[in-house]
């Protein structure tokens, strides 16, 4: 473990992710560093772990497929978690003087898929409460407007919303009437803040794992590989659901009770102020 470096985002930056809950930072990784996680990337594809899954239709013209928790078994992912600029930035955004990781996610849309994204915030879906955390999500591709992430600015602050399946929105996660639902964005887009940007690799986004977010599918013949990095901060404590949570930690419940920090080998600190 070692300190945040202070260096790498400006005050400016930091002031513009708490206000909008995410974050477009240009170039934070050199090619070879891009370069090293597509290769992750690929090994992962190749060598799916445990929690890959297909988010897309059997019938979709491409296939969205993602998974999770795979930087102990590939080396390139725990390289960019533990020696990258992603942590520093990250502690400097969540304002945090621990930064955690929680786990890593690759979310691939290959070409012509159809599958959308839709709006939903990440951290219903998890098993940790708090308001500390962060995560960095980054293309291995160019991707063009029509099939970046976008963000409802400043959703962040506004309470949990209910999490739903991606493709039959069922409430298989807090039971139905339990949270807010997350507002009809797509039927009246100019109503809504919303944020997204054209990237290229190198560029990644940061947001809030209560931060809104959607993306569309991928129309036109490039892929679009994703590699995402999720950060826990100082009041991260862990919050055991009697349902599976995305990811799920098998067994996790029996080692951390409900209320502790996420100190856990799966969660190892990553820097320190
Ligand atoms: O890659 C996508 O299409 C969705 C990404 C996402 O929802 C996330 O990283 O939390």
């Amino acid at each position: 473990m070692t300190a945040i470096d202070r260096t790498v985002i400006d005050d400016a930056t930091v002031q513009q992710y708490r206000t909008d809950g995410c974050i477009i930072i240009r170039g934070l990784f050199t090619p070879d560093e891009v370069e090293a996680v597509r290769r992750g990337i690929e090994t992962n594809l190749a060598e799916p772990g445990p929690l890959f899954g297909v988010a897309s239709q059997p019938d979709d013209p491409g296939r969205f497929v993602e998974d999770f928790c795979n930087w102990q078994r590939i080396p390139e992912f725990e390289d960019i978690a533990f020696n990258s600029k992603a942590a520093d930035a990250a502690g400097l955004l969540m304002g945090s003087s621990v930064v955690r990781l929680f786990h890593d996610h690759t979310l691939v849309k290959e070409p012509g898929t159809r599958q959308v994204t839709p709006w939903h915030q990440d951290q219903p879906y998890y098993n940790v409460d708090g308001f500390d955390n962060t995560s960095m999500w980054m293309p291995v591709d160019p991707i063009a407007p029509e099939s970046t992430l976008e963000f409802l600015a400043g959703s962040h602050t506004g309470g949990w919303l209910i999490p739903r399946t991606f493709r039959t929105e069922q409430a298989k996660w807090f039971p139905e009437g339990t949270l807010a639902e997350m507002p009809p964005i797509e039927s009246d887009r100019a109503a809504y803040d919303i944020r997204g940007w054209a990237m290229e690799p190198g560029d990644v986004v940061y947001f809030h794992m209560l931060t809104a977010h959607h993306a569309y599918g991928v129309p036109g013949a490039n892929r679009r590989r994703a590699f995402s990095l999720r950060f826990l901060g100082d009041d991260a404590t862990h919050a055991p659901r009697p349902w599976r949570t995305s990811p799920q930690f098998e067994g996790l419940e029996d080692e951390l009770p409900a209320g502790a920090p996420m100190e856990h080998p799966l969660f190892p600190v990553l820097r320190t102020a």
